[in-house]
């Protein structure tokens, strides 16, 4: 300890050069058009986002865009989960429509989508649904590791479909151990899942139609550690799927809605994304890997970590927030005194 504060008063240290935190930055490799009634699967120009909701037979949210990276091009995979340090994700989307669609950049109630004589419906206070992200499940024998844009929709019964709950990926919110739950049905199930991101954009105004190529960002919220959890799992696998959707009704519907009036997206197989790759669906992310003390990520723990550590600390920096809960605080310090001691 009193090597530690002696290092720590000397003037002078100069931190080694260092390739952390990594930036990744690509456009999706993979991205498909998730729809019982999608014929080419995976080749689709664009993928439209809309609900059906509380319509037997039909997931609420009816119509899903999948989109898919392989990650392990720039981030070694195969770490330990807890080797995987998310610091910041941003996925864009590019919308493929023009003026059919209104903008809502925030969080809609699910009792929202109930029909207005349900007791608990409440109307929806902003025009417009989000466009929302979330993470991926899977059923039947679809996995992270195997599943891609060109995969059947469902390698299960009924067959032939569609039917409720039926496709082998879906839109899902996740526990700390990575087990799914289905968001697809949330109206009729009840639920009010919280989306990893939703899209917003500052060129058009809340409620207003939104015209064609405005590009959606979703800033991922990374203070929750199941959603960070989602990432850390994905990097280690080497892929990583993601699920944008929306549950504006392709038609009638408590929420209104009528043919065509909902939010689509450019896939890369729309000609216009080869002259212009920035229409394509695209993920930066920012991750630090290697044990947690090392938190300068140059493979070592040692003084230096303390120093940047203890300078981020005690300028309240979100670098000290070590235990990843997005306050800096003393439990930062112990954890990360205790961490750092074990080495
Ligand atoms: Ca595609
Ligand atoms: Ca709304
Ligand atoms: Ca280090
Ligand atoms: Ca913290």
């Amino acid at each position: 300890m009193r090597a530690i504060l002696t290092l720590v008063a000397l003037a002078g240290l100069v931190p080694r050069a260092i390739a952390q935190p990594i930036q990744y930055a690509a456009p999706a490799s993979g991205d498909r058009w998730m729809y019982p009634f999608n014929f080419s699967s995976g080749f689709e120009i664009s993928a439209p986002t809309f609900g059906a909701i509380l319509e037997p037979g039909f997931d609420d949210r009816d119509s899903q865009m999948l989109v898919t990276w392989e990650t392990n091009a720039v981030i070694p995979s195969g770490l330990e989960e807890t080797e995987y340090h998310i610091q910041r994700v941003t996925v864009r989307a590019t919308v493929a429509n023009n003026l059919v669609w209104r903008y809502d950049g925030t969080p809609d109630p699910t009792a929202s989508y109930y029909p207005t004589t349900d007791p608990d419906y409440i109307a929806d206070t902003d025009a417009g649904r989000p466009v929302e992200l979330f993470g991926v499940g899977y059923r039947n024998s679809a996995s992270a590791l195997t599943w891609n844009e060109f995969s059947s929709f469902s390698t299960g019964s009924p067959d032939p479909g569609p039917a409720e709950k039926w496709r082998d990926a879906f839109a899902a919110t996740f526990d700390l151990s990575g087990n799914a739950t289905d968001v697809s049905n949330q109206v009729r199930e009840r639920l009010n899942p919280a989306a990893m991101a939703i899209g917003t954009t500052d060129q058009v105004m809340p409620g207003s139609l939104v015209p064609l190529d405005t590009t959606l960002t979703f800033e991922v919220d990374l203070c929750d550690p199941t959603t960070r959890a989602y990432f850390a799992r994905s990097l280690s696998t080497g892929r990583l799927h993601l699920a944008i959707t929306s549950l504006e009704p392709a038609a009638g519907g408590p929420g209104g809605g009528s043919g065509g009036l909902y939010p689509r997206f450019y896939t890369k197989e729309d000609p216009k994304t080869s002259t212009n790759p920035l229409l394509r669906v695209s993920l930066d992310i920012e991750v630090r890997i290697g044990v947690r003390p090392d938190v300068n990520g140059d493979t070592i723990v040692d003084i230096l970590d303390f120093l940047d550590f203890f300078g981020a600390f005690g300028a309240g920096d979100p670098f000290a927030d070590y235990n990843s809960d997005c306050e800096v605080d003393i439990l930062d310090f112990l954890d990360f005194f205790e961490d750092f001691g074990a080495y």
